[in-house]
């Protein structure tokens, strides 16, 4: 088929009709007619890749096309264009907050716009924060409806009002979308519960338990202390309904082209709320097909275009950021600016914390050698901690040819970091203990997994010393890295783990809570005191950031991981036209030095340290434990 002639023979058969209707702004429908000379295509192709067996098709395009004028009309022609690689500089900072558990709700959120100020927060991340079951929502990420804020944090003209002003202090938004599926609470579900043969087609509905089986085969468990298998019965359906995550989260169902009209109306009002950039939430398991894994298939990427072309024609300035926590080389698929311009870096994430358990960097380094490189336009979000467990996530290939088991290795950082290893030092929970296979993944604050909660239980101040140099290594790691630092609510406070939760029956089987502490005026108070631990912390991480922010260097592309041949060191360069940088990390508690020669890769003479201003002279680079150099040209 001639893709290009097919594409636009419909474009000029829809066009008309776009064109007749009644446009507020004249200059929004030339605007629009232009993205879809560029984006149409893209979409058209998408479309008819997943979706060229519905006799009807043309019919969803129309619809699609009719909701995407109407949002570009009334929301995105009159909002001012800003830069569109703003995402690129070295000014960005992200935080990641629940609105409840930071502030309170939208309104008291507000006030806390000085604290993100200060902090030097430019990317605000709330949480889930829509409508949403009583009880167990999963933190929010079942939602019972994308239009209407949870009443329990504000209404939506708080939200509004929050977005304003975070613009107003030049703070972007960042909102989730939580696509793969809706709560069973959702008006869809209702509907399909109610016997709407039309609403049961936007689920996964299946017939006998024959079927189950054979979809249960090739799917991995994502929650298996919630319910074995991917489906739940629904005894008033007398069907089968899949349920990736928990059992009252239904998997909407994609290849009813219905249902990427009817998402992609509410991806465009979580758009006009005026967020700036979308998590594509648990996006790897968009697309399903029996006999598979029904992880990151084609179509799921496919899917994800024709959302990223929609974004194009109606509502350019949002991005995409991907949180796809699966193998490096599928995190990798979804990076580019036809899918995702920014994604989560849990391999990053999750080998920092492996270096800091083994005190060797070579897994890391490999690592990073082989995935970090993405796409010049794109960027990473890189973190330390985030809402979730932390999973360990590498290319077993690589652990192979470095003579590392993966699976007796996984086995150990798990006991590492729960606790239940000699000589450890971190305070992690596990986190859906698979029964059959062992696998597990580990809760926990940064400060509780770096070993500032077991220092300050024992009174040992040389492990808290210790614990504040870990937690220092990280930072200064995540903040150096090429991408949008995020940081993660209560780090930067140096909070501790939170025991509440096992008194909460809706909360008390979820480990993840552990890590999501209700942020009191105490701990904002003990941050603020340079004689604590935290308050140490809070000031490390705030001379850092002042460091990051005052360097263009920490907003330059190109990367280059470097070996240093020293097992204990993490090294890695950035290098710009204006200025270079070379990051040295001693991921262990022994001094240590390493040869000036690494520093050859600044080409230049003229070096200063960022941190503590340490002259360079010598053979040799001296570092304390855990301790990071930012080496820089002027
Ligand atoms: C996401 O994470 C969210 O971050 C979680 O908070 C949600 O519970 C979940 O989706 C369902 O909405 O399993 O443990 O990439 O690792 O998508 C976290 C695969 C999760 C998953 C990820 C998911």
């Amino acid at each position: 088929m001639d893709i290009v002639y097919e594409s636009t023979k419909t474009l000029e058969r829809i066009w008309p009709s776009i064109a007749a209707r009644r446009w507020k702004n004249k200059g929004a429908r030339i605007q629009f007619k232009e993205n879809l000379n560029i984006y149409f295509q893209p979409l058209f192709e998408s479309m008819l890749e997943l979706y060229s067996d519905h006799y009807d098709l043309h019919f969803h395009i129309q619809q699609l096309m009719r909701q995407l004028a109407r949002h570009f009309d009334e929301h995105t022609f009159a909002s001012s264009v800003q830069d569109p690689l703003w995402y690129h500089s070295e000014q960005n900072l992200g935080i990641a907050v629940y609105v409840d558990l930071f502030a309170g709700d939208l309104i008291k959120l507000q006030k806390r716009i000085p604290y993100l100020k200060q902090l030097g927060i430019t990317y605000l991340h709330l949480m889930p924060l829509y409508l949403a079951p009583e009880g167990d929502s999963d933190g929010g990420y079942a939602v019972s409806d994308y239009r209407t804020v949870n009443p329990r944090l504000g209404s939506n003209d708080d939200l509004k009002a929050l977005a304003d002003a975070l613009h107003g202090e030049g703070i972007r938004l960042v909102l989730d979308f939580v696509f793969n599926h809706t709560s069973d609470e959702h008006e869809w579900a209702k509907a399909a519960q109610a016997g709407d043969r039309r609403y049961q087609g936007y689920y996964y509905l299946l017939d006998s338990e024959r079927e189950v089986n054979e979809y249960n085969a090739t799917l991995r468990e994502i929650f298996p202390t919630v319910r074995r298998g991917s489906f739940t019965f629904n005894p008033e359906l007398e069907r089968w309904v899949w349920t990736t995550f928990n059992s009252f989260q239904w998997d909407l169902n994609y290849s009813n082209p219905e249902v990427f009209v009817a998402i992609t109306d509410q991806m465009l009002h979580l758009a006009s709320l005026g967020c700036d950039v979308l998590r594509l939430d648990a996006l790897a398991f968009i697309w399903k097909q029996k006999g598979t894994v029904c992880e990151s298939l084609p179509g799921a990427h496919t899917l994800i275009k024709a959302f990223n072309a929609c974004l194009r024609i109606s509502a350019p300035e949002l991005l995409f950021k991907s949180e796809a926590i699966v193998h490096p080389d599928e995190v990798n698929r979804y990076i580019g600016m036809d899918e995702c311009q920014l994604s989560y870096n849990p391999l990053m994430m999750a080998l920092m914390w492996e270096s800091l358990a083994t005190r060797q960097t070579k897994l890391l380094t490999a690592s990073l050698m082989k995935s970090f490189q993405i796409p010049e336009q794109t960027r990473w979000v890189n973190y330390i901690r985030c809402h979730d467990d932390i999973g360990w996530t590498w290319d077993d290939a690589i652990s192979d040819r470095l003579g590392i088991n993966g699976h007796d290795h996984r086995i150990f950082l798990n006991r590492f970091y729960t606790g239940q290893f000699a000589g450890s030092f971190a305070r992690g929970v596990p986190f859906q203990m698979n029964p059959e296979n062992g696998d597990c993944r580990v809760c926990g604050t940064l400060a509780s997994l770096a070993g500032l909660e077991q220092a300050i239980d024992n009174e040992d101040s040389k492990a808290l010393e210790l614990a504040l140099g870990r937690i220092q290594l990280l930072n200064a790691v995540n903040l150096s890295m090429t991408g949008v630092p995020l940081l993660y609510q209560g780090d930067e406070l140096g909070v501790l783990n939170d025991d509440s939760y096992l008194s909460d029956p809706h909360k008390c089987d979820d480990s993840r809570w552990v890590n999501r502490k209700q942020i009191s005026e105490l701990d904002f108070e003990l941050a603020s005191d340079l004689t604590t631990a935290q308050g140490r912390i809070a000031q490390n991480l705030a001379k850092l950031i002042a460091i990051r922010k005052s360097n263009p260097v920490f907003g330059a592309y190109q990367t280059e991981i470097l070996e240093t041949y020293n097992p204990h060191v993490f090294a890695f360069a950035r290098l710009s036209d204006s200025q270079n940088l070379l990051v040295l990390a001693n991921f262990s508690e022994h001094a240590l030095t390493i040869p000036s020669s690494i520093v050859d890769i600044l080409s230049s003479e003229n070096l200063i340290e960022l941190i503590n201003g340490d002259q360079l002279t010598g053979p040799a680079i001296a570092l304390g434990p855990y301790e990071v150099k930012w080496i820089a040209t002027p």
